[in-house]
């Protein structure tokens, strides 16, 4: 597969696992309109791309990501924040979101603000014991948008998100941890290499069913139960006529671990 050179990311493509570090060290990975367009891009190379069965997420240097960059919104008057969110952060949520493919947050340093809930937006977060998550926006007098109002209450509950908001209070790793903001704390070192043979392992998957899976938690999170009975019939039709299904049943037949193909 061939892979774009970005601006803003830097992309390696190893074992079925795409990974997109996003690469502003100086800002800790502060989201300019370069690095959102440069990100958009390659999330949509993710999606597309039947090579990529397993998407990680990271930052360079001491930070994940700190959210917007400031630098582009202090002294410019009034700000067209609904412009910038429709146009920019939220097709990246969407994305994030919907791609029928796992996607994990290595999350090495300071998320804050959109940093924050970009990471909250993939599907399973590997922290750094160095890691900090901070919903910051009130402390410039803003909601926690990209997500936020969505993801936090769901992860840790209403009161913890409330908590998180209005005190804009850093939450360390073993603290994400305990309240479910996070699936594994691991120590600083480790982080890559643990994501990566977590990532591997879900890039050898039944990348279909697990799309489907995803489909299936998104459709529910806003069901009823009679909808989401209904809908998880019409999902098992399809992850049913998957080859990997086909290799699954085959393998445990046959005393084996199963190939799956990712169709
Ligand atoms: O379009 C839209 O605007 C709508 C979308 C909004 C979404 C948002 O994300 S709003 C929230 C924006 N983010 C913030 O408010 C966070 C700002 N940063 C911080 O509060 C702190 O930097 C951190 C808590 C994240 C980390 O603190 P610390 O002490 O570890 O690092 P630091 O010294 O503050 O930052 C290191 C450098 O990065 C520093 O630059 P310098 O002094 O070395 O030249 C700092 O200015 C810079 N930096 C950090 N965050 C940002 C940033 N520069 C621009 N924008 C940033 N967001």
């Amino acid at each position: 597969m061939e892979l774009p050179r970005y601006e803003t990311l830097l992309v390696d493509a190893d074992a079925g696992v795409l990974t997109v570090t996003l690469n502003r060290p100086d800002v800790l990975n502060a989201v300019n309109e370069q690095l959102s367009a440069d990100l958009l891009d390659a999330l949509r190379l993710a999606e597309r791309e039947p090579a990529v069965r397993c998407l990680v997420l990271t930052g360079a240097g001491r930070g994940f990501c700190s959210g917007q960059d400031l630098r582009d919104r202090a002294g410019v008057g009034e700000v067209a924040y609904g412009e910038s969110l429709r146009r920019r952060y939220n097709p990246i949520v969407l994305r994030l979101r919907t791609m029928e493919k796992p996607v994990i947050a290595a999350v090495n340093g300071v998320a804050a603000g959109a940093g924050c809930n970009l990471a909250l937006a993939a599907d399973l977060r590997v922290a750094s014991d160095r890691a900090t998550f901070i919903e910051v926006f009130a402390r410039i007098g803003l909601i926690p948008d990209s997500g936020g109002t969505y993801h936090l209450p769901r992860l840790v509950g209403l009161a913890k998100a409330f908590e998180l908001a209005y005190t804009a209070e850093p939450v360390d790793a073993a603290e994400a941890l305990r309240i479910g903001l996070v699936n594994r704390v691991v120590p600083h070192d480790d982080l890559m290499p643990a994501t990566l043979a977590l990532a591997r392992r879900l890039a050898e998957g039944p990348t279909r069913g697990y799309g489907l899976t995803k489909r299936g938690f998104n459709f529910a999170l806003g069901a009823t139960l009679e909808a989401t009975l209904a809908y998880e019939a019409d999902l098992q039709t399809i992850a049913g006529r998957t080859a990997d299904h086909r290799e699954g049943v085959t393998a445990f037949f046959e005393k084996r671990p199963p190939r799956f193909e990712g169709r």
